[in-house]
């Protein structure tokens, strides 16, 4: 079987990232804590494949790295790459009021998660990226306590629902994270063939 080790810090990452592979046949561990580079980049792409690096030329082994946000329209793309650094010290609840907050009165609430997926295997010298997205828009309040991060103010296209509300089966359907990794596995796994 083969093994892969997921260069995040983020334990619901990790858990997410089992669950949408558990038909696909690799082993996901998470990677021991190293200190990171600053996730300085300007894209998705740019820090996903700058995690990669980092911990795969760290490890020596081939790893996993995932770089994702919450994109919102009428605040031109905010909070985006800036998704886990806006008002760091801050608890999720804090961030998501001051979002609701931003929005008050808004009608165009449209919104997508993005997440690039990064495989990196230092010795074969192979890098692959895949994207995956999920168009939603923003509640108008915090709705479940499911899932992590901005979770609970996202209403995924096609449903009533928050993320919060809607639990970890449908997530892992649909989300984001699941259309990069499922993408990014496919890949791997003919490489290997
Ligand atoms: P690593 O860099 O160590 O992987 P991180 O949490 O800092 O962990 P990112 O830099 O990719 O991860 O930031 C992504 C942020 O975007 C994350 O902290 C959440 O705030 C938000 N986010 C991404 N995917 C999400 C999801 O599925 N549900 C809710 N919020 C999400």
């Amino acid at each position: 079987m083969l093994k892969i080790v997921v260069a995040t810090s983020n334990d619901h990452k990790v858990q997410e990232i089992k669950e949408i592979l558990k038909n696909f046949n690799v082993e996901i561990e998470k990677s021991p804590k190293i200190v990171e580079e600053e996730e300085d980049g300007k894209t998705f792409l740019e820090n996903s494949v700058k995690k990669a690096y980092y911990y795969g030329n760290v490890l020596n082994m081939p790893v996993v790295a995932d770089d994702s946000g919450l994109i919102i329209d009428y605040l031109g793309g905010f909070p985006g790459v800036m998704s886990a650094r806006f008002m760091k010290e801050k608890s999720y609840e804090e961030k998501m009021r001051e979002i609701l907050r931003k929005l008050n009165g808004i009608k165009d609430r449209s919104a997508r998660f993005v997440c690039v997926a990064s495989y990196y295997d230092p010795i074969n010298e192979i890098l692959i990226s895949t994207e995956g997205v999920i168009e939603g828009r923003i509640a108008n309040e915090i709705r479940g306590n499911g899932g992590f991060g901005y979770d609970p103010i996202f209403i995924p296209e096609g449903y009533n629902k928050t993320f919060g509300e809607l639990g970890e089966e449908i997530k892992r359907e649909i989300s984001h994270r699941s259309r990069a990794f499922r993408k990014l596995f496919s890949l791997i796994l003919k490489l290997k063939d």
